[in-house]
């Protein structure tokens, strides 16, 4: 397996409207990530992920770009964003952008000008028919909407304001290659490639069929189209092939197994890995998102086993249990009363421990957790307001609507950062734009960052151990115990050598049988291991990592 540095590298994803307030506006901003540069360096990551900060007007919380070579105002100034590269790259950390090209923002001047006539020469940059299929939206809805002005349909596959971009014309690629470039003469380490998967459309848009489900849909008519490959190698060659070293990592909506090696293989000249989505939906029920589905614990280990392959095979992919786009980790796989603690810190050590780039999202260094949204005034995420409008329209209550968007709503994931027990957890001194999580006064930096105990000091240790051993990034992944309901038993192996990872991802004691004396305790989040003759007994959301 070939080694490279963003195998090896941990990435920390900072979502900047919710990082730290520096003017009082109640949103994050550029200045607040430099202010705590030292805190994120404190964590020992490699490379900093921040979703976009570009100018905005905000529909799909800056994911609707409106000019690709302008900070938005609401996050500072362009001078600011140079300043923040220059801390990261002094103290050793890349800077990993996030690049919206499967899409703009309605407001973009390619879009103003593309609607407001059939001839104007932008017409083609984007996708205009007389009459719509019968493709959804991603956020509800169909995927076409009529545009006044020519009396046409434009494609939308997420928000109205989201206008997808044509990647046959090639003077859209001609100017989004520049953008890229534009941002690598910044400085900029690599690029995470919002659903880099869907940039190439079947021109013929198929018909959904009724039998099809949602996954279906994204799978094998919204994503993986004729010409991805061919735009990503392109891509790949004319921009990121000058500038060696970069991490570029796809975000893989719709992205199967089956065609998995096709982006991330090692002589595809694509992508180095991919975010890919399995185990993140496999909490949505049949009708997506916000339907319910119970998921164990089997399921998400056979995943996770299913997805491992194709690092086998010479692919890679990155290991993370939340994000930005996703409920917190700690309420969806862990115990937040009795067991927080113990439970953030398995989680923790099942990202660090897995085979693939771990990336921790921000937060889960210190254990936050979902959020109770208290009404429907209280949710920001388009996407929960538009399902919000639909249900409502198709005669859903008020209340099982709430119940629904606390459940798998994006905004679980978006609080604030909470840094201390002062008012709004120290990240806004004025109103923040989401409610901070009431759990602050007791789950925040200010609380953890002296105690050993904490979860954040046991993140820094545990980061630290990974980053002594190379088999943690090079070493085979075995699933020992596949079926069993409660236990998530695995080895890596590398060369002569084996750590044993032992989590117990319930609330009740377990036994499991091995001989302790053949190990040595390299990590364990209980200040204990219980053992007699041949037998441990794991506590309740006891991590341990043997070898
Ligand atoms: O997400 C696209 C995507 O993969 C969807 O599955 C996503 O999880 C969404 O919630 C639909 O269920 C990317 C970004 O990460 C997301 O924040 C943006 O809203 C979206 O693209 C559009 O840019």
């Amino acid at each position: 397996m070939r080694k490279e540095w963003w195998k090896e590298a941990v990435i920390y994803q900072i979502y900047p409207s919710s990082f730290l307030d520096t003017t009082g506006s109640g949103s994050g901003d550029i200045r607040g990530i430099i202010n705590k540069i030292d805190y994120i360096a404190s964590l020992g990551v490699d490379v900093v992920w921040i979703s976009p900060m570009y100018d905005s007007p905000w529909d799909d919380n800056g994911y609707d770009i409106r000019d690709y070579y302008k900070i938005a105002e609401k996050f500072g100034t362009m001078e600011e964003m140079k300043e923040l590269i220059q801390a990261l790259h002094d103290r050793g950390i890349k800077l990993l952008m996030d690049m919206v090209v499967n899409h703009t923002s309605d407001e973009h001047e390619w879009f103003v000008q593309s609607r407001s006539s059939k001839q104007n020469p932008y017409r083609d940059f984007y996708f205009w028919k007389e009459s719509p299929n019968n493709w959804k939206s991603f956020f509800s809805g169909s995927a076409w909407e009529l545009d006044d002005q020519t009396k046409e349909y434009y494609l939308h596959l997420f928000s109205k304001k989201q206008i997808d971009l044509n990647w046959e014309n090639p003077r859209v690629v001609e100017e989004v290659h520049k953008i890229f470039k534009y941002w690598l003469e910044l400085g900029v380490d690599g690029f995470r490639l919002d659903v880099i998967s869907l940039i190439s459309k079947r021109l013929d848009f198929p018909e959904i069929k009724e039998d099809m489900s949602w996954t279906d849909v994204i799978d094998n008519i919204y994503a993986n189209g004729p010409r991805v490959h061919e735009y990503i190698q392109n891509l790949n060659r004319q921009v990121f092939a000058s500038y060696p070293d970069l991490m570029t990592v796809g975000e893989g909506a719709g992205i199967t197994l089956d065609v998995a090696l096709d982006y991330v293989g090692e002589d595809r000249d694509e992508i180095d890995m991919i975010f890919q989505l399995e185990h993140m939906t496999n909490n949505y029920g049949v009708e997506g998102r916000f339907d319910y589905r119970k998921e164990n614990l089997v399921e998400i280990k056979a995943l996770f086993s299913k997805w491992d392959k194709i690092i086998d095979q010479g692919g890679w992919l990155n290991i993370f249990l939340d994000n930005h786009d996703f409920i917190r980790m700690l309420s969806r796989y862990g115990n937040t009363d009795e067991y927080h603690a113990a439970s953030a810190k398995l989680l923790l050590t099942m990202i660090c421990t897995l085979r693939g780039t771990p990336c921790i999202y921000y937060g889960s260094e210190i254990g936050m957790s979902n959020i109770e949204l208290k009404s429907l005034e209280e949710v920001r995420d388009v996407e929960s307001l538009n399902y919000a409008a639909e249900a409502s329209e198709k005669g859903m209550s008020e209340e099982e609507i709430l119940k629904r968007i606390n459940y798998n709503g994006r905004d679980n994931a978006r609080t604030p950062m909470q840094w201390s027990d002062e008012v709004n957890a120290g990240f806004t001194s004025g109103t923040p734009w989401l409610r901070v999580n009431p759990d602050y006064t007791s789950i925040n930096v200010a609380k953890q960052v002296d105690d050993e105990d904490s979860i954040l000091s046991y993140f820094k240790t545990l980061l630290s151990y990974r980053k002594k051993h190379d088999i943690f990034v090079y070493g085979e992944y075995v699933d020992l115990l596949p079926d069993h309901p409660n236990l998530f038993v695995y080895e890596r192996n590398h060369e002569e050598e084996t750590k044993l990872i032992i989590l117990n991802m319930s609330d009740e004691p377990v036994p499991y049988s091995i001989d302790l004396m053949d190990y040595d305790i390299e990590c364990n989040n209980y200040p204990h291991l219980e053992y007699n003759d041949g037998s441990i007994r794991l506590s309740p959301w006891q991590s341990i990592v043997l070898s």
